[in-house]
C-alpha cells in the first residue's frame, strides 16, 4: 500500500486538456477502453450535482420503492464510480463494474468527450443531473476540504476564482453542463435539474420511472420520495458515506450530506464575487438555450 503522503492531497493532472484527480490519469488506460454493455444506465453529472440522490432513486425505481433491498450494500458499491481510482485505499470502479452482474448502473463525472466510447456505440441510457454553478461551487468547496483524496481547495476566494476558470476536478461545469446538453440531441439522454428535483421530488422521480420503462402506483412513488428525501438519506448509513474511512472523508470537518438545499451560494458567496460571476457566467452561457434557476 502507498503511504498516505503519495495519495492524499495531489495536484491534478490533466487528460484531454481537463484536470483530473492523478490516481484516475494512472488508470486512465482501463477507464477509456472500458466495455460498457448494452443494458448499463450511467447516471453522470458534474461533481456535487446529486449523483447520490439520483443513484438511489434510480436503485429504489428498479426494486420497486423497497427500502430493505436498497440498504443491500452502500451507493458507491451498488453505483460504482466508472473512473474512481484510490491506490492502496479502494479498488478501481472499472475493476468494481467488470465485476458486477447486469444489469449495471455506473456513476460518472466525466464531460462528454472523454466518457468512453463503448457507451456511445452500445446505445446505453444516460440520465444527466445539473445543478446551479453557484451552488455546485460551494458544495465543491466543502467536498475538497473534507475529501482528502482532493487537492486542498484554499481559501473559498481562491477556490471560486479556479472554479471560474475550470481549474477544479473534471474541468469547467460551463463546458460540463453545456456538452451535455448537446449531446443528448442524438442520444438517450435525460437530462434533470437538481432545482427541479427540490421543487417537485415525485415529479421529477416519475420522469425518471418512464425513462426506465417502469410503472409503479402512486403509494411507491410516495415512499420513493420519502426515502430519498436529505433527511432521510443523511441518517442511512448505505448513502451518507460514512463507510469510508475517516481518513480518505473527515465528515467532522463537513458532512457529505451537506445541507442539501436549492441556493445556499447567498450564505458564502459576497456582493462583489456574486457580481464578477454573474458577469462571467453571461459570457460562459452565451449562445445555448439551457437555463438554471439558482433558488427556488
Ligand atoms: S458527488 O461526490 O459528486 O457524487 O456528490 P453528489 O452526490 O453529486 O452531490 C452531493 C450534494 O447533493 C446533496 N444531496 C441531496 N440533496 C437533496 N436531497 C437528497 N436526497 C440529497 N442527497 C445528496 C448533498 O447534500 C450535496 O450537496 P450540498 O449542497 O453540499 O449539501
Amino acid at each position: 500500500m502507498e503511504n498516505d503522503e503519495s495519495v492524499l492531497r495531489r495536484k491534478l493532472e490533466m487528460v484531454c486538456g481537463v484536470p483530473l484527480f492523478w490516481s484516475i490519469v494512472e488508470e486512465w488506460a482501463q477507464v477509456e477502453s472500458f466495455q460498457a454493455r448494452p443494458d448499463d444506465l450511467l447516471i453522470s453529472t458534474y461533481p456535487k450535482s446529486g449523483t447520490t440522490w439520483m443513484s438511489e432513486i434510480v436503485d429504489m425505481i428498479l426494486n420497486d420503492g423497497d427500502p430493505d433491498k436498497c440498504k443491500r450494500d452502500a451507493i458507491f458499491n451498488k453505483v460504482p464510480m466508472l473512473e474512481f481510482a484510490a491506490p492502496g485505499k479502494m479498488p478501481p470502479g472499472t475493476e468494481k463494474l467488470a465485476e458486477k452482474s447486469s444489469p449495471r448502473l455506473v456513476k460518472s463525472h466525466l464531460p462528454v468527450q472523454l466518457l468512453p466510447m463503448s457507451f456511445w456505440e452500445n446505445g446505453c441510457k444516460m440520465i444527466y443531473v445539473a445543478r446551479n454553478a453557484k451552488d455546485v461551487a460551494v458544495s465543491f468547496y466543502h467536498f475538497d476540504l473534507m475529501n482528502k483524496l482532493h487537492p486542498d481547495p484554499g481559501t473559498w476566494e481562491q477556490y471560486i476564482e479556479k472554479y471560474m476558470a475550470g481549474r477544479v476536478a473534471y474541468g469547467s461545469w460551463y463546458d460540463h453542463v453545456k456538452g451535455w446538453w448537446e449531446k443528448r440531441k442524438d442520444h438517450p439522454i435525460l437530462y434533470l435539474f437538481y432545482e427541479d428535483m427540490k421543487e417537485d421530488p415525485k415529479r421529477e422521480i416519475r420522469k425518471v420511472m418512464h425513462f426506465l420503462g417502469k410503472d409503479l402506483k402512486e403509494e411507491v412513488l410516495d415512499r420513493i420520495v420519502y426515502h430519498t428525501s436529505f433527511e432521510m438519506m443523511k441518517e442511512n448509513p448505505t448513502t451518507n458515506y460514512k463507510m469510508i474511512p475517516k481518513d480518505v472523508m473527515d465528515q467532522s470537518i463537513s458532512p457529505f450530506m451537506r445541507k442539501g438545499i436549492a441556493g445556499d451560494w447567498k450564505n458564502h458567496f459576497t456582493v462583489a464575487q456574486n457580481e464578477t460571476f454573474n458577469e462571467d457566467y453571461e459570457r460562459k452561457m452565451a449562445g445555448t438555450n439551457l437555463q438554471f434557476r439558482t433558488e427556488i
